[in-house]
């Protein structure tokens, strides 16, 4: 039978330090986002752009915060938006739009897996760890914050309250390259699986990943994985307004979306912190795609036997 993907736009850029995520949503639909996964198979429904009505200027105890009121505006859409998509497609994809969407995303995916009575497992592709609370983050940048909310860190009474979180456990973080002080600490307090850039050199990519997916499957999970540009090389993806050198290669990246493809274990996708503005001739955009197409099948030759 067709599966059904869905692909869900939200164009907010209130998470990060500079403009141009609002146009991901619009990019990644122009390099062909949904033509690509028809093809592959797919029975793709596109929902549009979600939207927030404007809002008041709320103030925080932590001055450097801004745009706390639109963020949160996001948050709480794209929780529910999240939650009714899980519910009506095999395959939501949420297309930002700065990193702050995972907030809503995760919020809305937890509760939607709580109603199945199956773990939620994040695969966290990105050059930083989003692990500040609304306390410590020094940027004010709130797509630095998804994952404290999300596990149920203290300070987020200004975000909305969780129905459900997130076991910290249940994270695979890869790519990870610019960590906070506050962050280091958080990592080891709360016991998340972090793959830094030294450890993929060390054992490459397929032996954490292969790990973690057997985790996966032995706890029968649902497995979102929430993909941020900059955890690509800035060099093969200069969209994106924090890049940090060092990032994961064309081949690596390409690599993961195929495991976790074969894996059979993806239930949902972010693709996050495209700005649009910083591309050159929309390379990064089509790097994109081409990304989402290994991910949803694409392959170079077909294997007759799994490799695991
Ligand atoms: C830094 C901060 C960040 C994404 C940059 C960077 C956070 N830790 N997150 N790009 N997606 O400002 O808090
Ligand atoms: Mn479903
Ligand atoms: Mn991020
Ligand atoms: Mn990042």
């Amino acid at each position: 039978m067709t599966r059904t993907a869905s692909i869900l736009g939200a164009p907010i850029q209130t998470g990060a330090s500079q403009p141009g995520c609002i146009m991901g949503p619009a990019s990644l639909r122009i390099a062909g986002l949904g033509d690509i996964l028809t093809e592959l198979g797919w029975d793709v429904n596109d929902l549009g752009d979600l939207s927030i009505d404007p809002q008041e200027p709320v103030p925080h105890k932590n001055p450097a915060i801004h745009d706390l009121a639109e963020t949160r505006a996001w948050i709480e859409a794209l929780s529910q938006a999240a939650f009714e998509a899980a519910q009506n497609h095999d395959r939501p994809i949420f297309i930002g739009g700065d990193h702050a969407l995972a907030a809503g995303t995760l919020s809305g995916l937890a509760r939607h897996a709580k109603t199945l009575d199956r773990p939620l497992f994040v695969l966290w592709l990105d050059a930083h760890p989003d692990l500040h609370t609304l306390m410590t983050t020094t940027s004010g940048n709130l797509h630095g914050t998804p994952v404290a909310y999300v596990t149920g860190q203290p300070d987020f009474e200004a975000f909305p309250p969780l129905e459900a979180t997130i076991d910290p456990k249940n994270f695979c973080m890869m790519g990870i390259r610019s960590v906070d002080p506050a962050e280091r600490d958080r990592i080891k307090k709360i016991g998340m699986e972090v793959h830094d850039m030294r450890a993929i050199d060390e054992t490459g990519v397929l032996a954490p990943l292969r790990a973690f997916l057997d985790r996966v499957r032995a706890a029968n999970g649902l497995l979102h994985v929430s993909f941020d540009v900059d955890f690509l090389d800035p060099g093969i993806a200069p969209a994106v307004g924090t890049t940090v050198p060092g990032g994961a290669t064309f081949r690596e990246a390409h690599l993961i979306m195929e495991e976790v493809g074969d894996s059979d274990l993806l239930t949902s996708l972010d693709i996050v912190e495209l700005n649009p503005f910083l591309d050159e001739r929309g390379r990064t955009a089509k790097l994109l795609c081409d990304l989402a197409a290994s991910l949803f099948g694409r392959r170079v030759l077909d294997r007759m036997t799994r490799s695991y």
